[in-house]
């Protein structure tokens, strides 16, 4: 029939009623609300070491660093910029709250990145300082020294600062002041963290988060009377997850400290490692990604491990299928299992499994979550833009004071991915089913995951076609195991004449990129199909490359 009236739109909403949100607070307020309570509690345990900082300690630190941050020849004030080159580690969380309290924002990169990855996020962030560790130090571009100041965690070096020697042996006396003044000209929409996502389309963006935004973002999680994840001050939590990465950042590492938690840090993932120090620390709770879910369902080593302390295991950033879901609950009977699904953009939690309540409700296998509180979602129909109802499936939409400003210096992306009425479109395709529950069954948008890390096939596709030999070329991911995710393939057109191989074009982009977004198969083509507008019609590739692998 055709529509007449502008139709009532569906809005989902959580099972869980809305509460009073304190979100105009400082972000690094709201999370150490809790401080006088929690001060002399375990805040942060150096998994490699064994070191532990209170939650007096980690307060007392980032103050000082703070201070340090302020004073020349960092000189940062509110809305600066500073770079956190970092893998896990406590200097991670002391650098992310020292700039919350100088009002300054961080922007986090993955140590891993290459010289061109990490130039090109500096640059468009405008970072004047980068916090950083020996093994990336190297990759900084030299030209930039002077205007960039670059601060070691764990080496002395000439040019940069050393974090422990250099910014943290004042007294700490006098440095305290300094907040408060901050304070005064702070503004809750004032960016925090600034982590580059591609979004839906093209190029990673620097995804404006604000105090409102994440605030509002771990009060959806963690807040109220029935949390929707019921976490308290006697958890351990386990972090395995990268915090440059916004999961591990906001529902790890702030959502942990504004429940007064003990967070448990690795330097980075490994299996038999991160099975020790469950054990060792008697870990609570587990925040994973599929590929690691996975890995644990598999292992043998699994079984003869005393993991019996963890009580709920969340996995996010890429989907799960009921098949792993059901392996893995075989393996640690006695804890809970559900999904989360985030999107950075989205600041970054849309939905969350509501068997982790405090009062838990029954869930699904393979569902991933229910809308977080004070927050609607809606499906829409991706070619009218019309809301469906239950069971059907179309590109999810959500809106609320959680999600992101915008993408730094871009409004037209930012116009192209909230709409006028505030709806934040992820490109995912999911359905809401009858108990309120979450499916994503597909992808609209042209992103690839691998292990839950993003790969842009725009930035790949800019690379491809610096090549002298290379006419045009599009990117598609390539589905691999259900639970690593894509790998990116690349098509190829190559100028006239040209004996260019498969092996050039991978060596050629693998020498620009990190390990992740590495080409790993290459199919020459004649042409790539293009609609008028000069749009890549990557449906269209993913057909042929699924003929391509039949064949
Ligand atoms: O921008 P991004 O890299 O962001 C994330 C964030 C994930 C989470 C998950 C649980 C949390 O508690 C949390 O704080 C953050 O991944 O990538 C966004 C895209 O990843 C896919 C989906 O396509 C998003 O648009 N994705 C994320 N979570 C899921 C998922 C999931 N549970 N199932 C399927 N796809």
């Amino acid at each position: 029939a055709p529509v007449t009236e502008a139709s009532p739109e569906i809005i989902f909403r959580s099972k869980l009623p809305d509460i009073a949100i304190t979100n105009t607070l400082p972000l690094h307020r709201y999370c150490f609300e809790r401080l006088p309570e929690v001060a002399a509690r375990p805040c942060l345990i150096d998994g490699a070491t064994g070191g532990v900082l209170t939650y007096a300690d980690v307060d007392r630190l980032s103050r000082r660093l703070a201070a340090a941050l302020r004073r020349a020849p960092l000189g940062l004030r509110r809305g600066g910029v500073v770079m956190s080159l970092l893998r896990n580690s406590p200097e991670f969380v002391l650098s992310f709250f020292a700039a919350s309290r100088v009002g300054a924002a961080v922007t986090t990169a993955n140590p891993m990145s290459t010289p061109h990855e990490i130039e090109s996020q500096l640059a468009a962030a405008g970072a004047t300082v980068v916090i950083t560790e020996s093994m990336a130090a190297d990759k900084l571009p030299s030209h930039s020294h002077g205007a960039l100041t670059v601060v070691l965690i764990d080496e002395r070096r000439d040019g940069c600062l050393h974090f422990w020697d250099d910014l943290m042996s004042e007294d700490e006396a006098s440095p305290l002041a300094g907040d408060e003044d901050d304070e005064k000209v702070f503004d809750p929409d004032d960016v925090v963290a600034l982590p580059y996502s591609s979004g839906t389309t093209g190029l990673p963006k620097g995804v404006m988060l604000t105090h409102r935004s994440l605030s509002t973002s771990v009060a959806q999680q963690v807040d109220g009377e029935n949390p929707n994840i019921g976490l308290h001050a006697g958890d351990v939590i386990l972090c395995a997850l990268p915090m440059f990465h916004i999961y591990s950042l906001n529902t790890i590492m702030m959502c942990g400290l504004r429940v007064g938690a003990a967070i448990v840090v690795m330097r980075r993932f490994d299996l038999a490692a991160m099975m020790d120090l469950v054990e060792r620390h008697r870990v609570t709770i587990a925040p994973l990604v599929p590929p690691i879910v996975v890995a644990v369902a598999k292992s043998e080593a699994a079984a003869a491990r005393d993991l019996s302390s963890v009580r709920m295991v969340l996995s996010g950033a890429a989907p799960m299928g009921k098949d792993i879901e059901d392996a893995f609950m075989a393996k640690l009977p006695g804890a809970v299992l559900g999904q989360g699904y985030g999107m950075t953009e989205a600041g970054p939690v849309l939905s969350m499994c509501l068997a982790f309540a405090k009062e838990p409700f029954k869930v699904k296998s393979g569902a991933c979550g229910t809308v977080v509180r004070n927050a609607e979602l809606k499906i829409i129909d991706p070619d009218t833009g019309k809301s469906l109802g239950r069971n059907l499936p179309g590109e999810i939409c959500i809106r609320r004071q959680q999600i992101m400003k915008g993408y730094l210096n871009n409004p037209e992306a930012t116009k192209n991915t909230i709409d006028a009425e505030g709806w934040l479109h992820t490109g995912d395709i999911g359905y809401v089913d009858d108990d309120d529950e979450i499916f994503i069954v597909d992808r609209l948008k042209e992103i690839i995951k691998y292990r839950g890390f993003q790969v842009a096939p725009a930035e790949l596709e800019a690379l491809l076609i610096t090549h002298p030999s290379i006419a045009d070329a599009a990117v598609v991911g390539k589905q691999i195991e259900p639970e690593i995710g894509e790998i990116p393939v690349a098509f190829v057109a190559k100028t006239e004449g040209s004996e260019l191989s498969e092996d050039d074009v991978k060596q050629f982009v693998a020498k620009e990129v990190i390990y992740y977004k590495k080409i790993r198969e290459v199919f020459f083509v004649d042409k790539i199909p293009k609609a008028p507008s000069g749009k890549i019609l990557r449906k269209e590739l993913r057909k042929q490359l699924q003929h391509l692998q039949q064949e």
